[in-house]
C-alpha cells in the first residue's frame, strides 16, 4: 500500500521525546498491539441473546497539542478552515477504531434504541460496512443507547478532537502527509490529492478497516463515510475552544461533519475540511464514530 509524501511519523507528544517512536506508537494505540480491543463489561439484561456491543473496538488517544485548521497556502482550502490555531488536549480519550457499522446500529435498533431507524444500505450490504443514511440526531440516539447499555460515557468527538486524531501527528493535510491516493482511503480514486496515485472510483462504501490505519491506529478517518461531530456550525475558527472541547455556540441547527466519503474527491478528505448540515438530514455517505473521555 504505497504512501506518498513524507513518511509517517509518530504522534506529536512533546512529553515523550525520550521514547522511541515505536514505543510511543504502542502506548498511544493500545496497551498490547496484538489485541487492541478494549473489553467492555455489559450487564446482562432481559434481552439476553441479542447482539450487544460487548466488545468495542476503541483506541486510546493520549493528550497532546496540534495546529487546528489549514494554512492559507493549502490547496483547495476554504476560509472557514481558519484561522489556524493551537489546540491543546490535556486529557486522554478513546475513539472508535472504525466508523460505526450496520451491525452495531442493528444491535441498537433490535434493543429498542436508535429511534427504530432502519437505514437503507444502498444495495451494497450491511454487516461490517459503515452505517449510512444517519442524521446527527440519529447518531446522538445511538450514543444515548450505548451509554445506557454499557454505563460508560460515550459521546461524539468534538471537531478539534476529530482533527487531532485525523492528523495523527502528521504534517500536511492528511494522516498520509501531503498527498492521498486511491489506495490510502475509500473515495473517488480518480481524484486524488497532491502526488497521490489515481485508482478506481468504486462508488460505494467498503467494510470498515479495508484501508491502512493511521499513526493513531484509526481506520477510515479519511473517506468511506462522513463522520458527524458534536459541534455547532460556525463560519470560522475565530472564538473556537482551544482545549479540545466541542463548540456549542453559533448555529446549532447545523452540525459539523468531517472526513469526506466514498463519493468525495481527495481534497474534501483533508483533515481541516469542514461540512455542515441540519441535524435531521440523512444521506448515503453520512455516518459517525464514537468516543469517550477516559475516567468520565
Ligand atoms: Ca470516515
Amino acid at each position: 500500500m504505497a504512501l506518498t509524501g513524507p513518511p509517517l511519523v509518530g504522534p506529536a507528544r512533546c512529553d515523550f521525546e525520550s521514547m522511541s517512536s515505536e514505543s510511543i506508537h504502542y502506548l498511544t494505540l493500545d496497551a498490547k498491539p496484538p489485541k487492541p480491543e478494549v473489553k467492555v463489561v455489559v450487564k446482562k439484561r432481559r434481552d439476553h441473546g441479542r447482539p450487544s456491543p460487548a466488545r468495542m473496538n476503541m483506541v486510546t488517544i493520549l493528550p497532546g497539542s496540534f495546529m487546528m485548521g489549514s494554512p492559507k497556502d493549502e490547496v483547495r482550502r476554504d476560509s472557514n478552515e481558519g484561522p489556524r490555531h493551537k489546540v491543546t488536549i490535556d486529557y486522554p480519550f478513546e475513539v472508535g477504531k472504525f466508523e460505526v457499522t450496520f451491525s452495531e446500529w442493528g444491535a441498537c435498533v433490535a434493543d429498542g434504541g436508535c429511534r427504530g431507524h432502519r437505514p437503507k444500505d444502498g444495495g451494497w450490504g450491511r454487516g461490517n460496512r459503515p452505517v449510512i443514511n444517519i442524521s446527527w440526531q440519529d447518531a446522538k440516539s445511538y450514543i444515548k443507547w450505548i451509554r445506557r447499555k454499557t454505563g460508560l460515557n460515550y459521546r461524539l468527538l468534538s471537531e478539534a478532537e476529530w482533527e487531532y486524531v485525523a492528523r495523527a501527528g502528521q504534517k500536511g493535510p492528511f494522516s498520509t502527509g501531503y498527498s492521498i491516493g486511491a489506495y490510502d482511503a475509500n473515495f473517488n480514486g480518480e481524484k486524488p490529492y497532491g502526488d497521490g496515485p489515481q485508482g478506481p472510483y468504486i462508488r460505494q462504501t467498503k467494510p470498515v478497516g479495508s484501508y491502512p490505519a493511521n499513526a493513531f491506529g484509526l481506520h477510515d478517518i479519511h473517506g468511506n463515510v462522513y463522520e458527524w461531530v458534536e459541534d455547532c456550525w460556525n463560519d470560522s475558527h475565530t472564538g473556537a475552544p482551544a482545549n479540545g472541547k466541542p463548540r456549542l455556540t453559533g448555529n446549532c441547527k447545523l452540525r459539523v461533519m468531517r472526513g469526506g466519503s466514498w463519493v468525495t474527491h481527495g481534497y474534501q478528505m483533508r483533515a481541516s475540511k469542514r461540512l455542515r448540515y441540519t441535524t435531521d438530514y440523512r444521506y448515503d455517505d453520512y455516518g459517525f464514530r464514537i468516543a469517550r473521555t477516559l475516567g468520565g
